[in-house]
C-alpha cells in the first residue's frame, strides 16, 4: 500500500473504525489496536463498550476462521496479542470503578489449556466489579488449584476452559475437592467456549457462566446468598 492509501484511523467514523478494527486484528496488527482502543476512548466510548463491540466481536471472526481452517495457529497468535494489547489499555479503565470489596476469587485455565484471553477477561471484570482476583494463568493441575484456594482463604473458584478435550478436567478438579470434604466452602463458578449449563451442573459446578459480565453477576448474587446464609447463622 502506498502512504497515500494508508488509513487514518483518526479520520473514520465510530463504525468504520469498529470494523477497521476487526480487520486490524484478524490481522494481528497490534500498534492499529492500540490506537483504535485510543481513538475510541477519546470520542467517549465506554470501555466495556470498546472491549465487547471492538475486540471481542473481532475475535469471534477469527474464531470462526480458525475453526473453518482459513487462518492457523501462527495468525490466531498474533491475533490474540493484538488483542491483549488492547486489553492492556482497558484494564485499569474497567478496574478503577472504586466498587466495594465483594469477595475473592482464585481463577485459572485448566491443565492442558493455554487459552486465556476470556479468562483475563474475567478477572478484570471481577476486578471491576470490585473482587480481589487471583490469577493462576494457564495449564492449572488440581493441586495448584487447592493450594491457591487455602492460601488466599478465597470465596470462589473460577475455572476456564476453551477445549473439549481439557474442560473434563474441571470435573476431576471439583470431585476432589468433594473427597477432601472442601467442595461446599467454595462457590464454583465455570466457563470456556465449549462449555454449556448442561456441563456445569453434570460436573457439579455452582453455576456455568456464559461470559464475564454473567460471571460478575453470577459471583454477586453467591456472595449475597453466602453473606445472607451467615447473617441468618
Ligand atoms: Co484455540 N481453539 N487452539 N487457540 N482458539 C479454539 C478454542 C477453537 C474453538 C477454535 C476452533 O476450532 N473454532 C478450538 C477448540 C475446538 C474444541 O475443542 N472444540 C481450538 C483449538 C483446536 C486449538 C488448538 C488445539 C489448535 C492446534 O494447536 N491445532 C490449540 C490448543 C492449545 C492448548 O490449549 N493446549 C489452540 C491454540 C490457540 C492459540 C494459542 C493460537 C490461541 C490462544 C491464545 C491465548 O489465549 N493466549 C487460540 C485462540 C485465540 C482461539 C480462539 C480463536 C479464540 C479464543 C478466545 O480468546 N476468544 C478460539 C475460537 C473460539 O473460541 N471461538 C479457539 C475470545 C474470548 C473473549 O472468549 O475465551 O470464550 P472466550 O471467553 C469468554 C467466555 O467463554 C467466558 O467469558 C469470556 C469473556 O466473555 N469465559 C468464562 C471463559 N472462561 C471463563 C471462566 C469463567 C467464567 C466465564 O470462570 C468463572
Amino acid at each position: 500500500m502506498s502512504d497515500e492509501d494508508e488509513i487514518i484511523l483518526d479520520e473514520l467514523n465510530d463504525e468504520e473504525l469498529t470494523l477497521q478494527m476487526h480487520d486490524d486484528l484478524y490481522d494481528g496488527m497490534k500498534d492499529e489496536i492500540e490506537e483504535g482502543v485510543h481513538i475510541l476512548l477519546k470520542r467517549g466510548w465506554e470501555p466495556y463498550r470498546v472491549l465487547t463491540e471492538a475486540l471481542v466481536a473481532g475475535m469471534t471472526i477469527v474464531g470462526h476462521d480458525f475453526r473453518d481452517g482459513i487462518l492457523f495457529v501462527p495468525e490466531v497468535l498474533l491475533a490474540a496479542n493484538a488483542m491483549k494489547g488492547g486489553m492492556f489499555i482497558l484494564k485499569p479503565l474497567l478496574v478503577a470503578s472504586g466498587a466495594p470489596r465483594m469477595g475473592k476469587m482464585v481463577i485459572g485455565t485448566v491443565k492442558g489449556d493455554i487459552h486465556d484471553i476470556g479468562k483475563n477477561l474475567v478477572g478484570m471484570m471481577m476486578e471491576g466489579a470490585g473482587f480481589e482476583v487471583v490469577d493462576l494463568g494457564i495449564n492449572n493441575s488440581v493441586d495448584e488449584y487447592l493450594d491457591a484456594l487455602k492460601k488466599e482463604d478465597a470465596d470462589i473458584l473460577g475455572m476456564s476452559a476453551l477445549l473439549t478435550t481439557t474442560m473434563p478436567y474441571m470435573k476431576v478438579v471439583i470431585d476432589t475437592m468433594a473427597e477432601k470434604g472442601i467442595r461446599d466452602d467454595f462457590i464454583i463458578l465455570v466457563g470456556g467456549a465449549p462449555l454449556n449449563e448442561e456441563f456445569g451442573k453434570a460436573i457439579g459446578a455452582d453455576a456455568y457462566c456464559r461470559d464475564a459480565a454473567v460471571a460478575v453477576e453470577t459471583a454477586k448474587d453467591f456472595m449475597l446468598r453466602k453473606h445472607n446464609q451467615l447473617a441468618a447463622g
